[in-house]
């Protein structure tokens, strides 16, 4: 069984590790061997001190490599900061987003190969040998696409500010209103090797409780990922990253209000309108009204393994369920 994942950070991450150990335990011998392709979201990338930083492909990587910060979801476990006293001590900025001294030796490698002209896909497998996920880790696209966020600009009425998403994420912890977010490169951006094979020839493919804006939405941008998606013979089974009205984790709420979509589950299904199957919603959510929609209520807050591992089964089973109507129809 080929299952493919589109995926953002923590929220796909955490997922992405519950699926796992729903498939490695499952009596089913073709979900035992089912082989796993995640598609990362980029539009997170930056560069800072002079290093190419890949969050959501590091939250992936990590966490289904067990080098995860737990409590974060992002950086490296039994970590030290050693690197980012030093760099606090010469004035260097920006100081509002912290490096851990192993997660450097990450991005030394990283900007490293880069430098030499290997692309992103390439960086990624190498990096990946060491942690041994045990999914194929492809980021959406080898091209560079940041996702830059204009904010309304208190000393101009009616003007803008950009600043990079990390900034407004990590420094603005998002407080500040987004007046537009765009995703800029993805236009140009081609999709990375293996990216719509893996979506084309999947047998299942999943989007976890990811960004609908910034992370599943970024990768719906790059051109041929949505055709891929639309045409794609596997059924196509989401699960909602809200839950009443509020978002899981983050700040999914400030991302859709930028893009004037409600937070609530129906509104975000109606992000994916045109290619999804199923849809997996907390039991006190209204269903999206859409003919076809396959819409399940089930437990979604993943706050252990054993509940995420659950969550991720139910999605399979509905793609599964969906599947054979399908083949039956
Ligand atoms: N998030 C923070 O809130 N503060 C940080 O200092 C920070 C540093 C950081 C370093 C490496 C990395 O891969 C992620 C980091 N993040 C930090 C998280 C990051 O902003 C988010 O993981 C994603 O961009 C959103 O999904």
């Amino acid at each position: 069984m080929q299952v493919t994942a589109l995926a953002g950070g923590v929220g796909g991450a955490r997922f992405l590790r519950g699926l796992l150990a729903h498939l490695r335990t499952s009596a089913d011998p073709r979900r035992r061997d089912a082989q796993v392709t995640v598609v990362s979201n980029t539009a997170d990338d930056t560069t800072l001190h002079g290093l190419r930083i890949c969050p959501d492909l590091d939250s992936v990587m990590y966490t289904l490599g067990g080098g995860i910060d737990e409590v974060r979801g992002w950086g490296r476990s039994d970590e030290s900061y050693g690197v980012a006293g030093e760099l606090a001590a010469y004035g260097e900025e920006p100081s509002w987003f912290t490096l851990g001294d192993k997660d450097v030796a990450t991005h030394l490698v990283r900007t490293r190969m880069l430098a030499e002209g290997r692309t992103l896909s390439e960086v990624t497998a190498r990096l990946c040998e060491r942690w041994r996920p045990g999914v194929r880790l492809l980021p959406m696209s080898d091209d560079v696409v940041e996702t830059h966020v204009d904010l309304a600009d208190p000393d101009d009425p009616g003007g803008t500010r950009r600043v990079h998403f990390q900034e407004w994420w990590v420094r603005l912890h998002a407080a500040v209103p987004a007046v537009r977010i765009e995703a800029v490169g993805a236009a140009a951006a081609r999709p990375a090797p293996g990216v719509l094979e893996a979506l084309a020839g999947a047998d299942v493919v999943l989007l976890p409780p990811s960004n609908p804006v910034v992370s599943i939405g970024t990768i719906l941008q790059v051109p041929g990922v949505r055709e891929a998606l639309a045409g794609t013979g596997a059924p196509v089974v989401g699960v909602s990253p809200v839950i009443a009205g509020a978002p899981v984790r983050g700040m999914a709420d400030a991302c859709l209000a930028a893009i004037g979509v409600p937070t609530t589950a129906a509104a975000v299904a109606g992000l994916y309108d045109d290619f999804l199957d199923g849809w997996l919603i907390a039991e006190g959510d209204e269903p999206p009204v859409r003919a076809g929609l396959q819409v399940r209520r089930r437990p979604l807050l993943m706050s252990d393994p054993g509940a995420t591992a659950a969550l991720a089964g139910a999605a399979l089973d509905l793609a599964v369920e969906l599947d054979r109507k399908d083949r039956a129809a």
